[in-house]
């Protein structure tokens, strides 16, 4: 039978087409700004109707009133400021009533922003009455505030013309209404919505499904996603042992959505706002943790910042408001004597309970060890060890620092050669002569210049490491805070060892190879690391050699023995 097309609705489709197709045409007139991963997941969330009744970013008023009041200012509650942040130079040449063209990272436009309010916010306020504290040391949220976000923020409504592209785990990533829809198709009335960052075992099915039984509902698993860089292997693993798990469960109980939110850490505030988001997404209920939204939850730290309970709380005294039911999470272990979960509050004082910490996981995939089946599943499983290999299968970098002439290279070479010899590895050297020829010959020895050479190597070897391969780097390195950078983004991918060379300088001199020290002491040449210009002592070194008391081979030696010492090697 042919499909019969409403008038009235290909009239408003029709309509609808017209002005996407003006704003495309008109938007080379527009000034653009360029959303980075942060922004585009706001984006996002805000043209697919997750963020209603937000139509846009909050002008100032809102804004002021969601900071002091969590609403809007026409008394609905939201909690959480959605603003548009731009730097200074984009802010000068922006008037309100303007149209702002905003793209993605490669520049496709996504929508049209008509500019309302711009202003320059008091971060230090916003800091206080959202996170709680206004010192970046004890708020990573803040910090992020500080650091990250543009000084002036703008407000006004959008007008969408596409949403961000996604091309990985298309079908899983549901809008707000392909959820409802999902939901009324399997007569789904009651809905918990269960957002989560971490690999699901065991605990986390079992939890899931007493709390359905106890609601009488369904499951909604909405793991987030979005910031990770695209290439991110971790975000491919995560979604993958989440496509495992939610086949664990019984038929028509649960489902699997991912959500690209850009989270604020901001404990009870965070767990409201997400409470609205669920609801938009159709849920009846949201599972609320005693810690929800607390920058600590996840890196195994015993401390909390908010106070236990506070954000079970603050959405539960909001339910008649927002229209979504609390239900707080209830950590479910496994009992041996009985072989099965049961939650944590009803294990009475004699029975034997079982637990791996996520360091003791990690622990055991590193080193090949059993999982158990009472913790997780075979095929959970088997994605995370091929996420994370043994040591010995794992990238490794191996980041030489030292004066000029402290046998960097020449280390470097020898290790280089028997790693070649074992086969089992590619391996690339990042010397620093060949780097400042083929990846940095535009760049200067200032202090500036040297820093970004050294994230340039930091960067290449996070590549080789994530790709499992060996990278050795060999430049001076000077600065400490570029060498923690990258030691910050390689450990993700692997192994991370810095060694230290610590040959004197005096040796150095002598050795002068290049004759770098001799025409820095006749004048010829300023900035020379050692002489005029400074070399900070690493704080941290896995490894320090003198090459004045050995010979390359043994330094390599040296290198080789730590790394077999630490698994990296058989
Ligand atoms: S840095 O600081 O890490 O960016 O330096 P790097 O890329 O390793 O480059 C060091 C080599 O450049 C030569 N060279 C200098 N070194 C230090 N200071 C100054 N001003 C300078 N000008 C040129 C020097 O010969 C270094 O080579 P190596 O192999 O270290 O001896």
């Amino acid at each position: 039978m042919p499909v019969k097309i409403d008038n009235d609705y290909s009239e408003t489709l029709l309509v609808h087409f017209r002005r996407i197709q003006a704003l495309k045409n008109d938007s080379i007139n527009y000034p653009s700004v360029f959303l980075n991963k942060r922004q585009l997941c706001d984006l996002e969330l805000l043209l697919n109707r997750a963020f209603y009744p937000l139509r846009g970013y909050l002008n100032q008023k809102d804004y002021e009133s969601v900071l002091t009041k969590m609403r809007l200012v026409d008394g609905t509650v939201w909690p959480m400021p959605i603003c548009l942040d731009i730097p200074e130079k984009i802010a000068q040449i922006l008037d309100n009533e303007q149209p702002l063209a905003l793209r993605d990272e490669e520049g496709f436009m996504l929508a049209v922003l008509n500019i309302e309010d711009k202003w320059q916010p008091d971060k230090k306020e916003e800091a206080r009455l959202i996170f709680g504290t206004d010192d970046p040391e004890r708020h990573p949220g803040v910090r992020m505030l500080y650091e990250q976000i543009g000084p002036w923020y703008i407000g006004g409504v959008l007008e969408g013309i596409h949403l961000p592209v996604h091309y990985d785990f298309k079908e899983f990533r549901l809008t707000p209404a392909t959820a409802h829809r999902r939901f009324a198709e399997n007569g789904w009335r009651n809905v918990i919505g269960f957002q989560t960052e971490k690999h699901l075992h065991c605990a986390h099915k079992e939890m899931t499904l007493h709390a359905a039984r106890e609601a009488n509902a369904n499951i909604f698993i909405q793991p987030v996603v979005g910031l990770r860089h695209s290439g991110d292997l971790d975000h491919f693993t995560q979604v993958r042992c989440y496509l495992e798990i939610i086949k664990k469960y019984p038929k028509n109980i649960a489902a699997l959505g991912l959500i690209p939110l850009a989270m604020r850490k901001a404990g009870p505030r965070e767990a409201l706002w997400h409470a609205i988001v669920r609801k938009n997404y159709g849920c009846s209920h949201f599972m609320v943790a005693d810690d929800h939204g607390d920058p600590f939850n996840t890196n195994g730290k015993k401390e909390r910042f908010y106070p236990r309970h506070a954000a079970q709380e603050l959405v539960k005294s909001f339910e008649e408001d927002t229209g979504i039911l609390m239900i707080p999470l209830k950590h479910m272990v496994y009992v041996e004597d009985k072989a099965q979960y049961i939650p944590e509050d009803e294990v009475g004082p004699n029975l034997n309970v079982k637990h791996i910490s996520s360091n003791e996981l990690r622990r055991r995939l590193e080193a090949g060890l059993e999982i158990p089946e009472w913790f997780s599943y075979q095929e959970v499983v088997s994605e995370l060890r091929q996420a994370y290999p043994p040591r010995s299968k794992q990238g490794i970098t191996i980041f030489m620092t030292g004066l000029s002439g402290a046998g960097k290279s020449t280390v470097a070479k020898v290790l280089m050669v028997k790693f070649m010899e074992m086969r089992d590895r590619p391996v690339s050297l990042l010397d620093g002569d060949i780097v400042r020829k083929n990846l940095s010959s535009e760049l200067s020895f200032s202090e500036e210049h040297r820093n970004l050479n050294i994230i340039r190597i930091g960067f290449v070897a996070s590549e080789i490491t994530k790709n499992r391969g060996i990278a050795i780097c060999a430049p001076i390195a000077p600065y400490e805070k570029p060498r923690l950078q990258n030691r910050e983004l390689i450990s993700q991918y692997g192994g991370y060892v810095e060694v230290y060379m610590a040959t004197p300088l005096l040796i150095c001199e002598q050795r002068d190879r290049k004759g770098l020290y001799a025409e820095a002491k006749a004048g010829k040449i300023k900035g020379v690391t050692g002489i005029d210009d400074p070399y900070e002592l690493p704080s941290n070194p896995e490894i320090t050699i003198d090459t004045s008391e050995m010979t390359p081979e043994e330094a390599a030696q040296e290198i080789l023995l730590y790394l077999e010492d630490q698994g990296y090697i058989q």
